[in-house]
């Protein structure tokens, strides 16, 4: 395969200016008649006329009128030489939509037609410079069968629509704003629609539009109110306005990932659309308004100012998960208070630990803006996104709220309607606020997790405490990064001392900028021994190597000032628990817990004190694949093991309390997706997932009855996964119970394909679960061609089961099923393909069946760049 390179980025020789495209939609061949104005780039090299296209036929090609003379065509790519300054082309071009299982381009679903054109699907539909920064005008007439296709819509306005003979009918739309290819969307299919009028900051009326299934549409109050939210978000927040007479967003089975920003005509995966209390859980709440807001804030971070490259995506990507997050944190925070935001930090920080580190320390490990790829649909990831929007947090905290609002102001005024680069977000960020931000951009093209390391000295005579500071990043020695650490001081009796540095004191957490290898603070007026609190509210994307005895981590864990750090102090006392339970299951020795450890935790569970969302993520334990990444070499059996037996040895130890607690967490009247009750429900579902993972009777009845009088899909969920992950008699039957309950509900029986894939082996007599995941495979609701049935299913086993997952049979089950997705959806496989690239870091028996399943993938037939791609670098 091919690698593309930043350093080789070159403008467009001829950009387009206005696009017309023709659709005659028909599912077997569709017809596309596209006209391009063409116009020579001045501030590019001379050059041809360069379309690219993607299993395309083409019907014709006329330039000016006139068919070219010496126009070079491939399979792939059109280059044809142009006199003149301007010029017009005229392509007609013939796809197959039904045919079309990788879900890229235009597509059909349950019988409509959709697109999906980022990042470069927009080559499967019609011959065009695909890529961000050919920015221009489109008109879009679609025309349809009007009893199959009712609703016709594109992107902008609609400027026309009517009849047509044979039944058929048209719409034509036209979107007053330039843009990529990568934003065209179209929608032809049987819809309803739930709108709403608003008025924007400005006092200009807006209509807002969700269009799904019929039968659907009950499901869309929840979505429609989230986009509420994130459009008074954005005006108050950033002075950002909805610059469309209207907003549409429709909803679709068949999608290859959530959703997706096409200019005033968003796409969602249904099931981040669509809710309602008996069919989404808490968190798919949480997620629905989350992303609804990331896509809509990406109107301005992405539409109207968009990536010069597919190198810059972190430039929309980072940025616009940083303005969700920010946005959720509000929301939260608005009914929740200050707590339920450091819930969300929690959150986010969890993610980031267990999808991006490990990425990070991989085969694809990169930069949140790469130097390189072979296939860019590969490179969405936790690193760009999540790391990504880390970096513009940092930014934030190094600026200030007040600062980092002047450097987005700047940017909006320098390059609205542009397409440009993360320099250039750097540095408006930096002219706004006068600041040299050089060292900053480091963290840009630095891959790896930096670590950071903390020495503190105290001198009881002088009164001062001397903390050293010192970063790492793996082959980079010489470079320091500039990083945002904050840090607080705690006394003896868990109070936040004041900080006093250069004369100068801040009452709790101060800001320390490390920008060297090295660093030393003194801090003044220090009346006693304090315990130090390091990167607060996680500060910087890093691991910190603290290395504190378990008295200190069970004293931050009661006392922490910062509600995040005091979490991270439960976690790392917990996977300090877990790692040498694990060592010890390793080398065949019994496993007993630390006393300590059982102190610190039944304290935490004691404190009545905490709010309960809180609570909640205080007490659950690290999730596994961040641990299995903690471990060398990593040994899933005995992770496996530890985690069982933790879970089994706290829910029994703790048994009464955590029947109480389950009955404090109670939550009275109809659903309300509010903090408070979010918190209560999540704390009440622990509680009997560690009774149900004891074995505990008394847990089982209540898990039991919990499922049986459920009022809302969370406590329904909650309460068959704590069955399901424990040995209890009546997990068959809830399992049973919850599908004939929602057995023509695919969204929800997404969840049921994925908690059987995820169960554990509690009763080491049961089958592995590879046998209940081929059965699952046949069964009449599974499809393959849809990625949210293969992300369940295969998802659940692959990735959120590693303890079961990995064996010589799982590692073989993967291979055979790679290939035969890589032959429906390349983007699919390739996710998927992903479980097995951090093989090197597993025991020698399992790398051994992991070479060879990757061996296999890599060695079969019609391999696309996407898998090629993971399993080429994994074998590298
Ligand atoms: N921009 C899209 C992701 C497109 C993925 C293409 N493989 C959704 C989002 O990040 O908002
Ligand atoms: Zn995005």
């Amino acid at each position: 395969p091919q690698t593309i390179r930043r350093a080789d980025y070159q403008p467009l020789a001829w950009t387009v200016t206005d696009v017309d495209l023709h659709f005659a939609l028909d599912p077997a061949a569709t017809l596309v008649r596209s006209r391009l104005t063409l116009k020579r780039n001045p501030r590019a090299p001379a050059g041809p006329l360069v379309l690219l296209g993607d299993e395309l036929e083409l019907v014709s090609l006329q330039i000016d009128g006139r068919t070219p003379a010496a126009a070079r065509i491939t399979d792939t790519r059109i280059e044809v030489d142009l006199d003149g300054d301007t010029a017009t082309a005229d392509i007609v071009t013939r796809i197959a939509p039904a045919k079309n299982t990788a879900l890229s381009g235009l597509y059909t679903s349950r019988g409509g037609f959709f697109t999906q054109c980022e990042a470069e699907g927009f080559r499967r539909i019609t011959w065009f410079p695909d890529r961000p920064d050919a920015m221009a005008r489109y008109t879009v007439t679609l025309e349809a069968d009007k009893a199959s296709y009712p609703v016709l819509l594109s992107n902008g306005n609609l400027v026309g629509h009517g009849e047509l003979a044979d039944g058929r009918h048209f719409a034509r739309w036209q979107d007053p704003f330039p843009k990529p290819s990568y934003l065209f969307a179209l929608v032809a299919a049987d819809l309803a629609v739930n709108e709403r009028r608003i008025t924007t900051m400005s006092g200009r009326e807006v209509l807002l539009q969700i269009w799904t299934e019929t039968a659907a549409l009950e499901r869309t109050g929840h979505a429609m109110e989230s986009l509420v939210r994130a459009i008074r978000w954005d005006e108050e927040r950033f002075g950002l306005e909805l610059d469309l007479e209207r907003f549409m967003i429709v909803a679709v089975s068949d999608f290859n990932m959530g959703a997706m920003e096409n200019k005033g005509l968003n796409i969602f995966n249904s099931k981040l659309l669509l809710a309602t209390p008996d069919t989404a859980t808490d968190v798919d709440y949480e997620s629905i308004e989350a992303v609804v807001a990331h896509e809509y804030f990406h109107n301005w971070t992405g539409n109207r100012v968009t990536c010069r490259d597919w190198f810059q995506l972190t430039l929309k990507e980072g940025l616009t998960v940083f303005r969700d997050q920010e946005f959720t944190a509000d929301m939260l925070a608005a009914e929740g208070g200050d707590s339920a935001r450091a819930v969300k930090r929690i959150d986010d920080v969890r993610v980031l630990r267990a999808a991006q580190f490990p990425e990070d320390a991989g085969p694809m490990a990169h930069p949140i803006r790469p130097d390189s790829y072979q296939e860019i649909n590969n490179f969405y990831t936790a690193t760009v996104y999540e790391k990504g929007a880390e970096v513009i947090r940092m930014l934030q905290t190094l600026l200030g709220r007040d600062g980092f609002r002047k450097g987005m102001d700047l940017y909006f005024a320098r390059h609205d309607g542009q397409a440009v680069t993360c320099d250039d977000f750097v540095a408006a960020m930096a002219d706004a606020n006068g600041r040299d931000l050089t060292q900053f951009l480091r963290w840009y093209s630095r891959p790896g997790t930096p670590r950071l390391s903390a020495s503190g000295r105290y001198d009881a005579a002088a009164q001062t405490y001397t903390l050293t500071l010192a970063q790492r990043s793996a082959g980079a020695a010489d470079e320091a990064l500039l990083i945002p650490v904050a840090v607080g001081l705690l006394g003896a009796d868990g109070r936040d001392l004041p900080l006093t540095l250069a004369g100068a004191t801040a009452p709790g957490t101060r800001l320390l900028e490390l920008d060297a290898a090295e660093q030393t603070w003194t801090f003044t007026g220090v009346a006693e021994r304090p315990v130090l609190s390091l990167l607060r509210g996680f500060s910087a994307p890093v691991i910190a190597d603290l290395d504190e005895d378990d008295a200190t981590l069970a004293f931050r864990m009661a006392h922490d000032g910062d509600p995040f750090n005091r979490w991270d102090a439960a976690q790392r006392f917990m996977e300090r628990t877990v790692l040498g339970l694990a060592a010890d299951a390793a080398a065949g020795r019994p496993l007993a817990t630390p006393e300590a450890f059982v102190a610190a935790f039944g304290a935490l569970l004691a404190d009545d004190a905490l709010d309960p969302a809180f609570h909640a993520q205080a007490l659950a334990l690290p999730g596994e694949s961040y641990l299995l990444e903690r471990m060398t070499p990593a040994d899933p059996a005995a992770l496996r093991t530890a985690l069982m037996h933790l879970l089994r040895d706290l829910g029994k130890r703790f048994a009464a309390d955590w029947l109480d607690r389950h009955l404090d967490c109670r939550v009275a009247g109809d659903y309300r997706y509010h903090p408070r009750d979010v918190g209560l429900r999540a704390l009440g579902n622990l509680c009997l997932r560690y009774l149900c993972a004891a074995g505990e009777l008394a847990g089982f009845a209540a898990a039991e009855r919990q499922f049986a009088q459920a009022g809302n899909m969370s406590e329904r969920l909650g309460a068959l996964g704590a069955l399901v992950h424990s040995a209890a008699p009546q997990r068959d039957s809830a399992l049973a119970a919850f599908h004939a309950h929602y057995a023509t509900d695919t969204l929800v029986l997404d969840k049921w394909f994925a908690l059987q894939a995820g169960a554990w082996r509690w009763d080491p007599a049961a089958a592995p679960t590879l046998a209940r995941v081929r059965q699952l495979l046949a069964h009449p609701a599974f499809a393959a061609t849809n990625p949210n049935k293969v992300y369940a299913l295969l998802g659940g086993y692959f990735r959120a089961n590693p303890g079961e997952f990995h064996s010589p049979d799982g590692h073989a089950f993967w291979a055979e099923q790679i290939v035969a997705l890589n032959a429906i959806n390349p983007q699919v496989a390739a996710r998927m393909a992903r479980a097995l690239e951090r093989w090197r870091s597993f025991t020698p028996a399992l790398q051994a069946s992991m070479r060879r399943a990757l061996e296999t993938v890599a060695a079969s037939e019609g391999l696309s760049p996407d898998v090629a791609e993971i399993v080429g670098k994994a074998l590298a």
